[in-house]
Parts: structure tokens; C-alpha cells; sequence
């Protein structure tokens, strides 16, 4: 595989981000000011001037590897953000206050009613900690790379939701699902002309997994820009599920054939048959249909070295190498292993600590390591035998999402 390597990745990414933010802006406002690529505090106040904006309007920002191993939770300064419209008025990290916000709740429903933010806050909460990625994350590494925000690793955090678990709130109003109820399909608010956000994900994942309204991130009212008053935070699944600013909330028997669902945010399968991923050739296109794809859903398993950084100086003899894994939360991911031979043989790292099913799995592997330039690889099995490919490109599929492939970090020992 002819993969670039990460400093040459993040070269391209800044020399492409200069030039057409650069020409966007000028088209946009003329001025020589504008011509200066915005900092992330600069497009949402409250973010890290680190994160790398990816577009300023609608708001894309990208953490980085260095912010994500800085802390055991991911702050709201440091958290990525990915709006799909462009929502001027919720460019901060500060709540939404919005007094009298109400999510109604139809469809496959015995009886259809709304909540108000203020009654959701007086139901008994809930909190999970659960990793929020893009989809997109890692997109960069799909070569040829397809189109799409350029994600490399900053596309993922994880945080501390609380809220009003859905199971709890149609327990709580005494309403009962119509058993062809197969689907959530969820609303973003309109207002302020906003285009709709619609996306479904399977009931099951409320039943088996768990979903929530959540009002709270990290200990503090839910951010504007990361969907306040109330978001839906479904644990296990990939960011896109999780819509923010939620105002609608149908129980459906088939999944919304709505943009966001079909043909965005999927992935090729064989029709009715259950595969992570069918490969198809890299390049080519694919018509995506409800039948013959599936939504991101589910995250796959994947895990990150966090320390030493590419490209990173570090003094040995004894380097500690250190990272997250993740999954979907429905299986304990029990090995994480370090190479430092291309692959050739792994060793177990230690999982440090845990947070829970849907959080992070910190882990360290110690090292005795002589002067020289090394390259770290890390891989994570989960119990079911679920884990990464060596070469992540062999999923390559045409709008490049849930890439997996096996991190590589290059460092010297000094
Ligand atoms: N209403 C709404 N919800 C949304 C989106 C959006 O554009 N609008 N983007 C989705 C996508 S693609 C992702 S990856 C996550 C990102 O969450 P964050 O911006 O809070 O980090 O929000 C999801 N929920
Ligand atoms: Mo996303």
C-alpha cells in the first residue's frame, strides 16, 4: 500500500484548506482580512484556536491527536464539531437557552404527545459516557480519497451525556410502541430556515443499546453548537445518528428516504445480507439504494495511538506508548496490541481503565527502546473477534466513511 504518511497527510490537508478557504472567502467578502483562514475560536466561540477548521461555514472543526490525548474526557473547547447547514446564531459553546423547547413525539405510537425541555429536566436522568465520531473520521486515508471533508484522526471525542433515557420518557407517559415500529426517525428543529436533519436508526438500538434526550454534556447544559437545549445521543453509533437541536422524534416502520439518509451517510452491503462492508473497487461508483447499502450506524472497532505524536522526539530507554480503542459498545473489546515491526509480531498492551461499555478504552504498552526511528502500529480485538484491517483501504468505498484501518505513527528515540 503507497499510504502517505501522517506529516505529509496534514502537509497536503493545510496546503489545500489555505487555497480554497482563501478563495472562498475573497469570492465571499473581498476584503484582504478575509483572506486569512479563521481559527476554530474564531468560527465557534469557546473552541480551542488548535482545533483545524476544516470549513468555517457551515461549521466543520477537527481535533487533533495531541488535544485528544490531553485529557480523559474530551472538553467542550476541544471536542470536534460537524454542522451540515450553517447555524450563525449556535456558533458557541455556551448553552442555548431556550425556554419552553418542546420534542413531539408521533407515529407508531399509541398515543402522540410533546415534551418540553423544562419537564425533560424534572424526568430521572441518566448519564453514559459514549465515544461521538464522524462517520468521516479517517476519510483522508482512503486513497483515492473521496470527496467529503478531508477528517484525518479529530473527527472523535468522548464526552459525558445526561439525560432522559427514551425508554424512561415512554414509560414515564404511559405510551406503548406499535409492534411494526422499526425505525427512529429524527428531526432537527427548522428554525431560523434551517434545512431539515432528518436520519433514522433501528429501534433496537434503543432497546438493546440505549438512546436518550440528552440535556447535559460533560457536567454543564449542552453546549449551542453541540445541538442545545436537547440533542438525541444514541450510544454504540457513529455521530450522525445523533441529531442535535432535536424537535421531532416518529416511531416509522421503514427508514426515512431523506438525504441525510439515502444516498448520504452509507455504506455498500449485499442486499439482506449482514457484512460489515461490501469491498468495492477503489474509485469506482455505487448507487446507493436502501437495499443494497446500510446507514452508519454502529461504530466499528478502532483505536488510535495517542502518545508518542507523529513525528514526535522522545527520550528512551523506557517509552511508554499509550492511545484509546473503541467499538459499538455491544461486545468488551478484550486485546489491544502494539507492533513495532510493520506487523510482524504484536505484543498486549495494558488496558488502563475503562468508562463504561461506549466510552474508551485507555491503554499503555511499555517499551525498552535503543536510540532510532521506530513506527508504531496498534490493533483492538474485541471479544466477538471483531478488529482492524492491516490496510483500511480495503473498505474503500466511494463517499469514504467508517475507515478502520490499523494506525501507523512514525517517532524517534533519542
Ligand atoms: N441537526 C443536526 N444534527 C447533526 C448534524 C447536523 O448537521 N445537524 N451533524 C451530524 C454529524 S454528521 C455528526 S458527526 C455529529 C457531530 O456532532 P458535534 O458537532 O456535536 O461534534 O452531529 C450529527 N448531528
Ligand atoms: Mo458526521
Amino acid at each position: 500500500m503507497k499510504d502517505k504518511n501522517l506529516e505529509q497527510l496534514e502537509m497536503d490537508r493545510r496546503t489545500f484548506l489555505k487555497t480554497t478557504a482563501a478563495a472562498g472567502a475573497v469570492g465571499l467578502m473581498g476584503s484582504s482580512f478575509a483572506q486569512q483562514q479563521p481559527t476554530a475560536d474564531q468560527v465557534v466561540r469557546g473552541k480551542n484556536p488548535k482545533l483545524v477548521v476544516l470549513s468555517p461555514r457551515p461549521v466543520v472543526l477537527e481535533s487533533t491527536l495531541e488535544l485528544l490525548g490531553s485529557e480523559r474526557i474530551t472538553s467542550k473547547a476541544n471536542l470536534f464539531v460537524r454542522n451540515n447547514i450553517d447555524l450563525p446564531g449556535l456558533n458557541t459553546t455556551e448553552p442555548n437557552v431556550q425556554p419552553g423547547w418542546e420534542v413531539e413525539f408521533s407515529g407508531l405510537i399509541d398515543k402522540p404527545f410533546k415534551v418540553t425541555v423544562e419537564e425533560l429536566s424534572r424526568l430521572p436522568q441518566t448519564e453514559v459516557t459514549t465515544v461521538l465520531q464522524c462517520s468521516g473520521n479517517g476519510r483522508s486515508f482512503f486513497n483515492p480519497r473521496p470527496s467529503g471533508n478531508p477528517w484525518t484522526y479529530g473527527g472523535v471525542g468522548q464526552v459525558t451525556w445526561r439525560g432522559v433515557l427514551l425508554k424512561t420518557l415512554l414509560e414515564a407517559k404511559g405510551v406503548n410502541l406499535d409492534p411494526k415500529a422499526r425505525f427512529i426517525t429524527m428531526n432537527a428543529s427548522t428554525q431560523g430556515g434551517a434545512a431539515p436533519y432528518e436520519k433514522s436508526f433501528p429501534i433496537s438500538v434503543m432497546e438493546y443499546s440505549s438512546a436518550m434526550l440528552a440535556l447535559g454534556m460533560n457536567g454543564e447544559p449542552l453546549p449551542a453548537v453541540h445541538g442545545g437545549p436537547v440533542r438525541l445521543v444514541a450510544a454504540g453509533t457513529f455521530g450522525t445518528a445523533n441529531v442535535k437541536w432535536i424537535a421531532k422524534v416518529e416511531f416509522t416502520a421503514s427508514e426515512s428516504s431523506g438525504n441525510e439518509q439515502v444516498p448520504r451517510y452509507r455504506v455498500p452491503v449485499l442486499p439482506g445480507v449482514n457484512i460489515p462492508i461490501l469491498p468495492t473497487q477503489p474509485g469506482s461508483r455505487y448507487n446507493y439504494t436502501l437495499e443494497n447499502s446500510r446507514s452508519n450506524w454502529m461504530a466499528n472497532i478502532n483505536s488510535f495511538i495517542l502518545s508518542p505524536l507523529p513525528g514526535a522526539s522522545v527520550r528512551g530507554r523506557r517509552v511508554d506508548i499509550r492511545g484509546v480503542a473503541w467499538n459499538d459498545g455491544l461486545a468488551p473489546i478484550e486485546t489491544i496490541e502494539v507492533s513495532l515491526n510493520g506487523g510482524t509480531t504484536w505484543r498486549k498492551a495494558l488496558i488502563e481503565r475503562d468508562n463504561g461499555k461506549y466510552g474508551w478504552y485507555h491503554w499503555v504498552s511499555p517499551q525498552l527502546l535503543a536510540p532510532g526511528e521506530y513506527e508504531a502500529m496498534v490493533r483492538a480485538t474485541d471479544a466477538v473477534g471483531r478488529t482492524q484491517p492491516l490496510n483500511g483501504n480495503v473498505w474503500w468505498n466511494e463517499r469514504g466513511y467508517e475507515w478502520n484501518g490499523i494506525m501507523r505513527v512514525k517517532f524517534t528515540v533519542t
